[in-house]
């Protein structure tokens, strides 16, 4: 994206200043894998818990990272993705269970 400035000197000269080009953050994957032994009802909790995604949707997206071996849980800049595999992570060992969840450049 690229948006104007003009900056205002003495009298009412107007310095065209330098295009402000502004950058989008690098975005990031937050993926959810596949194993055998986290029950599939955790994993859609965890999905409406941390991506806020509704319950349908949510059991698609588990049905896929159980067929397929992984999938998206959603797009972010790069400290919200990382503190949101931090949090999936702590939640599923505080339950005992082994899910696992990365990140990746989008
Ligand atoms: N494969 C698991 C089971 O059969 C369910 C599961 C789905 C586990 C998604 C992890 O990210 C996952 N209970």
């Amino acid at each position: 994206m690229v948006r104007s400035m003009a900056t205002r000197h003495r009298e009412d000269t107007v310095v065209e200043a330098k295009k402000a080009k502004v950058k989008s953050p690098p975005m990031f994957k937050v993926l959810l894998l596949n194993d055998d032994y986290t029950p599939m009802d955790f994993v859609v909790v965890v999905l409406q818990k941390f991506f806020s995604i509704g319950r349908e949707k949510a059991t698609q997206i588990m049905l896929k990272v159980h067929r397929e071996g992984a999938g998206v849980c959603g797009v972010y800049p790069r400290d919200v993705a990382a503190t949101k595999v931090e949090q999936v992570i702590a939640f599923a060992r505080q339950h005992q269970h082994p899910l696992r969840c990365v990140m990746e450049a989008n």
